[in-house]
Order: structure tokens, then C-alpha cells, then sequence
């Protein structure tokens, strides 16, 4: 008789309760070293090729950086596959609950010589757009953001850009998403910058604060130095930033987040196109992909299979 071996990636009760206090776990292997560099030299070329990407190129990138890199799991096979990794997938259903939907990947290059992201809370991610992307219900209400699992395709060292986390800062927001923020790419204001060559995509995240003279608590903030193939989950409401990549003999750094919600939460209320970045893209082709568990809820658009026709190997 053959015997099958259930493997599962479930954090343990203490690791949950650790999630629960800091709002981060890991980081965790999700792909071994030299397996994540073979991956990423083929799928980099694959994904230059956007004939089944699910947002016009033309329309999406703008400025200094693009909104034209959301969602390429919903045409990518390896990123399909990458979204509903039981590696990732088990230890965001040990946080969310056992029905989950993916809502969002975003890749994040820095090139030697960019700056660092700047600090930064996301709770319904209206904060560009001006509309929330997601609500959750109002019986939650102690809840929102989502959680980020943020894979290193490369290397995210200290002198490569690294996220940077303040643990604990996840249950109380210092930031008001609805009072917007004005995409200026070309202005630099020296006087707003800190020690640290930061800035967020042509926004001043700054603008958000609800007390403008309050100052991120740096002095409390932790590295998350990586090797390719390590990710770590996080909840988008801790403060979070990234250092520059100030190693100009170095590879870029590339990270993968994918954004995860239970299925209670709605994506994109009464929304038909998202204008952030200096780009708009059209939603008329998105949906939310459920990666565990069942929909009761209803309230989303999905997709069960990528534009490709690969159908996401949800848990
Ligand atoms: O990679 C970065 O620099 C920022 C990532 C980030 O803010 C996020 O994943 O929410």
C-alpha cells in the first residue's frame, strides 16, 4: 500500500501568537536558493511578454514607476503557482481563517542607487487612488489591511534594500488614507527627507499622517535581511518601509508580494478602474483568485484559471 504523506506548512500555536503580537512572521523558505535564482533567470523573460497580461501596458506605466506589474499571477504560470504555494497558503489561512482570496501581486525592483521606501500603513489602500481597494465587513471592524507574504526573488540585504518593520505597530493606524496624497514624481523635497534616502513612487507618504509632527519610531525597527527564495508574511497595517539599494556592485533586489483577505472582505467596491502612479488601468478583466477554502460570501469577482488557461492550484 502506498502511503501518502500530508504535508503541511502550519505555523504553530506559538508562532501564530507571535504573528498575532509583532504582525510578522518569518522570514520563512519558500523556495530553495539556487531553485529561486533558476526560476527567476526563465520566468524574467517570460513575463517581458505581456501579450496575456490582464492590464494594458500603455495605460498602466507612467512615471517613475508603473502600475503595469499588479497581477501578473493572474497570466503567469509559475506565479499562479507561486500565490497558492502551500508553503505561503498555510500560514496565511492559520491567520485569516480557512477561506482566503488573493487579491493583489505587486513586484517591487530597486536598481543600485534607488532610494528606499519610505515608512508607510496600508489599511483599505485608498491612499493613491483616492477609493478603497478593499472593506472589509463592518461586524470586523476592529480588522482591516490585508496580509502581505513578500517573497525575495534576489537577495534583500541590508545594503539592497531590505524591508524594514516596526513590530507591534499593526493594531493602531498613524496615517488617515482618505486625506490623499498628490502624485509629484519630479518633486524633491530635501527638507521633508529623513537620514535615509527614502521616498514612496512619486507620493509623499508623509502627507497621510494624522499628526503631521509625529515621527515613524525608527529607533524600534528591525531588518528583514533575506536570501532568494525567503518570504515573510506581514500585516499591511505595521509600519513598513525598505532601505535604498545603495550597492552599485550588486544585483537588483526583487520582491513578489502577494496581498491575501478572507473571503468576507470586499475588492474593489464600485470600483471599474484603479488611477494611482500616474496610470489607470481597466479592472474589466480582473478578478480575485480564491487560493483556499470556499467563497459564502459572493461579494467578489473571480478567476479560476490564469488568461493562459492554467488553472490556479488552490488549497
Ligand atoms: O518592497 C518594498 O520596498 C516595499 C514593499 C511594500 O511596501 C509592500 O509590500 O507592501
Amino acid at each position: 500500500m502506498t502511503e501518502t504523506v500530508q504535508r503541511t506548512f502550519s505555523p504553530t500555536p506559538e508562532e501564530v501568537a507571535k504573528f498575532h503580537e509583532r504582525g510578522y512572521l518569518g522570514p520563512f523558505k519558500v523556495y530553495e536558493e539556487d531553485e529561486m535564482r533558476r526560476i527567476w533567470r526563465r520566468e524574467r523573460l517570460r513575463l517581458m511578454n505581456r501579450d496575456n497580461a490582464v492590464y494594458d501596458e500603455g495605460d498602466a506605466q507612467a512615471g517613475n514607476t508603473n502600475i503595469a506589474n499588479y497581477d501578473r499571477h493572474l497570466d503567469s504560470q509559475f506565479l499562479a503557482d507561486h500565490i497558492c504555494h502551500p508553503r505561503i497558503v498555510d500560514r496565511v489561512t492559520a491567520v485569516l481563517g480557512p477561506s482566503v482570496l488573493c487579491w493583489r501581486s505587486e513586484f517591487f525592483p530597486k536598481y543600485p542607487g534607488d532610494e528606499g521606501t519610505d515608512w508607510h500603513q496600508a489599511d483599505t489602500f485608498a491612499f493613491a487612488s483616492g477609493k478603497p481597494q478593499i472593506l472589509w465587513p463592518e461586524e470586523e471592524k476592529e480588522f482591516g489591511g490585508t496580509i502581505t507574504v513578500w517573497t525575495a526573488f534576489t537577495e534583500a540585504a541590508e545594503d539592497t534594500g531590505c524591508l524594514q518593520f516596526i513590530p507591534g505597530t499593526h493594531r493602531t493606524m498613524f496615517y488617515d488614507e482618505s486625506k490623499g496624497m498628490h502624485y509629484q514624481p519630479d518633486k524633491i523635497n530635501e527638507s521633508r527627507k529623513g537620514d535615509v534616502n527614502r521616498g514612496f513612487y512619486g507620493y509623499d507618504y508623509r502627507d497621510l499622517q494624522k499628526d503631521p509632527d509625529w515621527r515613524p519610531p525608527e529607533e524600534r525597527a528591525i531588518s528583514m535581511v533575506m536570501r532568494p527564495g525567503e518570504a515573510v508574511m506581514f500585516w499591511s497595517t505595521m509600519m513598513h518601509a525598505s532601505k535604498p539599494h545603495s550597492a552599485m556592485d550588486k544585483e537588483m533586489r526583487l520582491g513578489f508580494a502577494g496581498r491575501y483577505v478572507p473571503t468576507c472582505v470586499a475588492v474593489y467596491p464600485d470600483t471599474d478602474d484603479v488611477d494611482e502612479y500616474g496610470g489607470r488601468i481597466s479592472l474589466k478583466d480582473y478578478g480575485a483568485v480564491l487560493v483556499a477554502g470556499v467563497d459564502t460570501y459572493g461579494h467578489n469577482r473571480k478567476v479560476t484559471a490564469t488568461t493562459r488557461g492554467y488553472t490556479f492550484p488552490a488549497r
